[in-house]
């Protein structure tokens, strides 16, 4: 399907504002429907990417394990958006990401990790979906 870059853009964004909601809400089934079949997804430096959408629930609540006893809202901030069309179909996306942590009664939240994330979403009968996620964290060289 042929649409203009403004449309690409915004769909884009459409596309990161639900499935990124999801995750911070803790639906990780849903979160994993964002990706393609076999999509990967890789969120810290050196652990191996998950791959299919089993993988990725599999991974989020392993991650997530570690506020069973620390109850947390975490929300994660993109911005600085990039888009680029291939040739072949693929949208090549990278971008920022801040994820910022408030716990009960802490008024002032935990800002980490800054991240860049690179993304390649495909268009799957006009909805949008992650073939693939790195995300790199700054405090990691
Ligand atoms: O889905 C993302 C993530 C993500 O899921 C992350 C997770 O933990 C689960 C899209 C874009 C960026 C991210 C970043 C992270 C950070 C990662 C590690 C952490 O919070 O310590």
């Amino acid at each position: 399907m042929s649409r203009s870059f403004t449309d690409l853009y915004v769909e884009v964004l459409q596309h990161y504002a639900t499935q990124m909601q999801n995750l911070d809400e803790g639906k990780f089934e849903e979160y994993a429907q964002t990706f393609t079949e076999n999509g990967e997804f890789q969120h810290t430096p050196g652990r191996p990417p998950a791959v299919g959408r089993q993988q990725i629930v599999e991974e989020l609540h392993e991650f997530h394990r570690r506020f069973e006893d620390d109850p947390v809202q975490r929300r994660h901030w993109f911005d600085q958006v990039a888009v680029s069309a291939d040739p072949d179909g693929a949208i090549r996306v990278s971008y920022y990401c801040l994820v910022v942590t408030t716990r009960p009664g802490q008024r002032v939240p935990q800002i980490a990790p800054s991240c860049t994330v690179r993304d390649v979403l495909v268009d799957e009968g006009g909805v949008l979906r992650n073939h693939s996620r790195v995300v790199d964290h700054d405090f990691v060289r």
